[in-house]
């Protein structure tokens, strides 16, 4: 029988890219997401409907990271072999408006996970693989560079502090209960699921609408900001490796390349034959009260253990970008030109 995983934050852009893999390797997926007035799992729509009957290999539950109870249910219900704790308020910028709610999803939530997980394996015997959403956000305001397993953290947000609780609450119930535990520390990865309010994909999508004539400013914080850019669809993977291996552990996964938030900007506008400084503004509204300036992460380990290296390269990830966002502005093109046809 295959295997039996659980991911929660299954509606994201990770946790899309997450499920998709798995089910190709053969595992029964079940996803914890939260119910909302509006639909949320465009994302994985087309892995729910490519089901065949008497086949379902991806099943969706109701439930939060701070609802507890919610969490240990689900736990004992899909008797998962391998847990994936993606859920989060993902947003840097939004974690300085909500600092109270984003501790307590990202780091209480987190420990809420861990501790269904120990009761679950201490009542039943059966061994349950973790798998925490580390962030490069914890390096902060860098101390080294490029940033390793072993350069120290220094969170410059409401964020990446409760990134950092969630990061040693996950090593500590590896070194204290035995847990089979992991601490993936993901630098900035992107993809055509992109949430549209991080930056890459916020470029990306108004580079496009501005070419089919949708939109005509763009309104950004610093771009002066770099970061170390790879693909989501290489990142899972690596999460899902570290899992497989005999011994827990903690990876950095990144590509070894930053650029800045105006080089990206550069890319995406001029593949499209467009001049950006003709129509991005600076808004005061997206700079952050503390900035992290510059990510380069070295995967070494990660590359040397798990075998894993990542396939795109800033640009080609901007390229795969643009083009899907051009398909979606030439679809809502299409749409206005009808509607006022009618
Ligand atoms: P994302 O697209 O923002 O997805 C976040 C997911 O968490 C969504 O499915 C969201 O559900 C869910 N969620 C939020 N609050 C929740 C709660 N209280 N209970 C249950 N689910 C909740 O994020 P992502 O880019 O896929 O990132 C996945 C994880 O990796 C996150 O933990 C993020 O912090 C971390 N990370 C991301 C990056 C990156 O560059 N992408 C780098 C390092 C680490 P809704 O659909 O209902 O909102
Ligand atoms: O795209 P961003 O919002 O990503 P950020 O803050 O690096 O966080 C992302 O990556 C982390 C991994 O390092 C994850 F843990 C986290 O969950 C998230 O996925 O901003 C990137 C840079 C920042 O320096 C920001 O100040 O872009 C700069 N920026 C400039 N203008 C902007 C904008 N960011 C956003 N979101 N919107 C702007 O208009």
């Amino acid at each position: 029988m295959g295997k039996v995983a659980l991911i929660t934050g299954v509606t994201g852009q990770d946790g899309s890219y997450l499920t998709e893999l798995l089910l190709a390797k053969g595992y029964a997926v079940h996803g914890m997401m939260r119910r909302a007035s509006v639909f949320t799992t465009e994302r994985i729509d087309h892995l729910y409907q490519d089901r065949h009957e008497g086949d379902v290999r991806l099943r969706l539950h109701y439930g939060d990271l701070l609802d507890a109870i919610s969490v240990r249910r689900i736990i004992s219900e899909v008797k998962p072999d391998e847990v994936y704790n993606l859920a989060a308020q993902s947003h840097v910028r939004t974690s300085f408006d909500q600092p109270v709610y984003t501790a307590e999803v990202v780091s209480i939530g987190t420990v809420h996970l861990l501790e269904a997980i120990r009761d679950y394996r201490d009542s039943t015997g059966k061994e349950v693989r973790f798998y925490q959403a580390s962030s490069s956000e914890m390096f902060g305001k860098v101390r080294e560079t490029p940033q390793t397993e072993y350069t120290p953290f220094y969170p410059r947000s409401p964020y990446a502090c409760a990134k950092v609780h969630a990061h040693w609450q996950t090593v500590n119930y590896r070194e204290a209960y035995g847990l089979f535990a992991c601490n993936g520390i993901l630098f900035n990865h992107e993809s055509p699921r992109r949430g549209e309010t991080f930056v890459t994909r916020k470029i990306t999508r108004a580079a496009a609408r501005i070419k089919f004539g949708l939109q005509d400013r763009l309104f950004l914080g610093n771009l002066d900001a770099k970061r170390d850019w790879g693909f989501a669809g290489d990142y899972v993977d690596a999460m899902w490796r570290m899992l497989q291996q005999e011994d827990p552990d903690d990876y950095v996964v990144a590509t070894g390349e930053s650029c800045s938030v105006r080089e990206f900007l550069d890319e995406a506008f001029s593949s499209l034959d467009l001049d950006w400084h003709d129509c991005v503004e600076i808004d005061p509204r997206y700079l952050r009260p503390t900035e992290v300036d510059v990510l380069l992460g070295d995967a070494s380990k990660a590359r040397d253990i798990l075998g894993w290296k990542p396939t795109l390269t800033m640009r080609q990830l901007c390229r795969m970008m643009v083009d899907a966002d051009l398909q979606l502005a030439e679809q809502e093109r299409t749409l206005a030109d009808a509607s006022h046809l009618v």
